[in-house]
């Protein structure tokens, strides 16, 4: 048997460029390459590796363990889950600051592979710095912290042990239905270690992503279930869009009539004006779709792991013997609200489910509905899109601006905030690839680290980042690694001066907004109120700090100035602009399921919780 002498470091970066994935007969590499910040525990080992063999996997230095996390997120994402990134960190801090990056992937159910150092394996200098000792249990370091929220976690205690834990790694990372965040966490004297690794590890591997189908039988059953029903809608989620099944799927919809309500990892599975796109669908939905999604008899659920946004807190499906057909690779998913399972990748099995709806249609008095409803929607976006607010525009009239001024094919990145619900009902979606709001586990930071992974995965496209002040304020710092990359983004900094959207939330709740406004301390209240002293920030200069082209916008004709010369930039844009923090965007006979205080000596507080226990009586169980 053949065998090279290498570190395991130097063996792991060979294994990783040697990783190939194929599916429907393309091939291409599994790693980009690896995001990274350096320090003791990662310097001298994949440091040194990754140093030495550039040519093999390329290294990009990040500012922020958590942000690089993300961008991998949103690279794998934007790659459909084909292509993924590593990411390198030092022992400690650097490591545990990935936590939760690694959730926020996992929640999305997006490949990323995590290779925090770690403590000496060998425990000869323990406690090392930043080692922290957890005196029960010897063998415990801060990254055990990544079991619960990785989808395979292993430590590499021994050279040898390489080999077993990546094949590992690999088979979930590209496992549709398991993937998420994998972390091998590796000991940085492990790291260093020489061994002689069998050169067939580092052979070219291919990983094939096949189409599996649910058996014959459930697919019979799911057809006649369709065709009994009378009002069936289906609720398109991330697993549409991730196995390429927007083709077979817009085609179903026409053909049968079936309107689609999407999700948030899900919007764009339709073009915004395809005949069946109700558009959004649950507590931030809209009009057209959750009237169709209300009254449905069957709900046909593709590709979506049923958050409690998509189901409006199981307020959403109304009818009274609603029952549930679920389409997903993941049998966990397949089997929620007591759905019949169909497991199989949503593309293989919706063309399936075509084959045998053959000759079966809804009657023209659905489609003309949906039309109507469709229309009187359109209606609604224009209004938001054009409300003439003043002093300050409203932030529906600049999303509309984006929407309006950017390409078909470009991209509109969020995460956490009030524009995620308004980018769900309001974003007008042209290409399966041109939402991208994470809203899985809607991490304020997500937003200009996660434009990187885009524009990494696709340089092609422009990139347009809508992000808070307060997600700005939390996570900013990638605007310098986009410099560094030459990845330009465009970064739309909406400030409304504070966390408004737990505001308004806060102010529905009975709470008065308390803790929500950017202020200075006063008299030791934090509320929501007008008055109070703003603190003084100036987050346009801040950015201009980074490096970043600065545009000022003043007003909404400044804003759309902005963007157009946002275009003719050459580098990361930031377009600052303030909108009026409590002009927001209403819910559509929607519900989300808030648990307000069961005592309190508040009125308001009080009014509250009547309402709310009137509106608790409505939720469903769906068994
Ligand atoms: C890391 C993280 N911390 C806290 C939250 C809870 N949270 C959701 S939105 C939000 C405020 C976001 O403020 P900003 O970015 O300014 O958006 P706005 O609400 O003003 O639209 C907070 C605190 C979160 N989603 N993520
Ligand atoms: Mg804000």
């Amino acid at each position: 048997m053949s065998t090279v002498r290498l570190t395991m470091a130097q063996a792991l970066v060979r294994f990783l460029a040697a990783q190939h994935v194929e599916r429907d007969g393309l091939t291409h590499r599994f790693f980009d390459g690896c995001f990274g910040i350096l320090g003791h525990g990662n310097v001298a080992g994949l440091g040194q590796a990754l140093g030495e063999r550039p040519d093999l996997l390329a290294f990009r230095p990040a500012r922020n363990e958590q942000a690089m996390v993300h961008a991998a997120a949103a690279y794998a994402r934007m790659r459909n889950r084909l292509a993924a990134m590593a990411c390198t960190t030092s022992v400690g801090p650097g490591a545990t600051n990935m936590v939760t990056g690694a959730a926020c992937a996992t929640v999305n159910r997006l490949p990323v592979l995590l290779l925090p150092g770690d403590v000496f394996a060998s425990r000869r200098p323990d406690p090392v710095l930043q080692q922290l000792e957890v005196p029960w249990r010897g063998e415990c370091s801060v990254n055990d912290c990544f079991q619960p929220v990785s989808r395979y976690w292993d430590r590499v205690s021994r050279p040898e042990q390489l080999a077993p834990a990546a094949l590992a790694a690999m088979r979930v990372l590209t496992n549709q239905a398991e993937t998420g965040a994998v972390t091998l966490a590796l000991p940085q004297d492990v790291q260093a270690e020489a061994f002689d690794y069998p050169a067939e590890l580092f052979e070219r591997r291919v990983w094939r992503i096949g189409r599996p189908l649910p058996d014959a039988g459930a697919l019979d059953r799911a057809a006649a279930l369709i065709r009994a029903s009378e009002r069936p809608f289906l609720v398109a989620g991330g697993g549409v869009i991730y196995s390429e099944a927007t083709g077979v799927l817009a085609r179903l919809a026409e053909r049968t009539g079936i309107p689609v309500g999407e999700t948030q990892a899900g919007k764009g599975s339709l073009p915004y004006d395809h005949p069946c796109c109700m558009g959004a669908v649950g507590a931030t939905g809209t009009l057209a779709a959750n009237r169709l999604a209300a009254e449905a008899d069957l709900v046909i659920g593709a590709g979506t792991r049923w958050s409690d946004f998509t189901t409006g807190s199981k307020t959403a499906f109304r009818a009274p013997g609603v029952r549930f057909l679920n389409v997903n690779v993941a049998d966990f998913d397949a089997a929620k609200h007591a759905g019949l399972s169909l497991v199989g990748d949503a593309r293989a099995t919706l063309e399936a489910m075509d084959a045998r709806l053959a000759g079966w249609s809804l009657p023209a008095s659905r489609r003309e509905l949906a039309a109507r409803l469709q229309g009187e929607w359109a209606a609604e976006v224009d209004r938001l899109y054009h409300l003439g607010h003043v002093p300050l525009p409203a932030q529906s009239e600049v999303l509309g601006a984006v929407n309006e001024l950017s390409g078909p094919r470009d991209v509109v990145v969020c995460a956490a905030g009030s524009l995620p619900g308004d980018l769900h009902k309001l974003w007008r979606t042209r290409d399966a690839k041109g939402y991208h709001v994470e809203y899985g586990y809607s991490t304020m930071g997500y937003e200009i680290a996660g434009g990187l992974g885009v524009k990494l995965a696709d340089p092609r496209r422009g990139v347009f980042v809508m992000v808070g002040d307060g997600s700005y304020l939390m996570m900013a710092q990638e605007i310098v690694t986009s410099l560094q990359e030459d990845l330009k983004l465009t970064v739309v900094l909406v400030d409304n001066q504070g966390y408004a959207s737990i505001g308004a939330l806060s102010r529905s709740l009975g709470t008065g907004g308390f803790g929500t406004r950017l202020l200075r301390r006063e008299d030791g209240r934090f509320d929501d109120r007008d008055g109070g002293e703003p603190l003084p920030l100036d987050l346009a200069t801040n950015a201009e700090g980074l490096g970043a082209h600065v545009i000022r916008a003043g007003n909404l004709e400044e804003f759309r100035d902005a963007l157009l010369a946002a275009r003719k930039a050459d580098r990361t844009v930031v377009v600052h602009v303030r909108v009026d923090r409590y002009q927001g965007v209403p819910d559509y006979e929607s519900w989300w399921d808030v648990p307000v205080a069961e005592v309190s000596e508040t009125p308001s507080v009080q009014e509250v919780r009547r309402a709310y226990e009137r509106a608790a009586g409505e939720r469903r169980w769906y068994l």
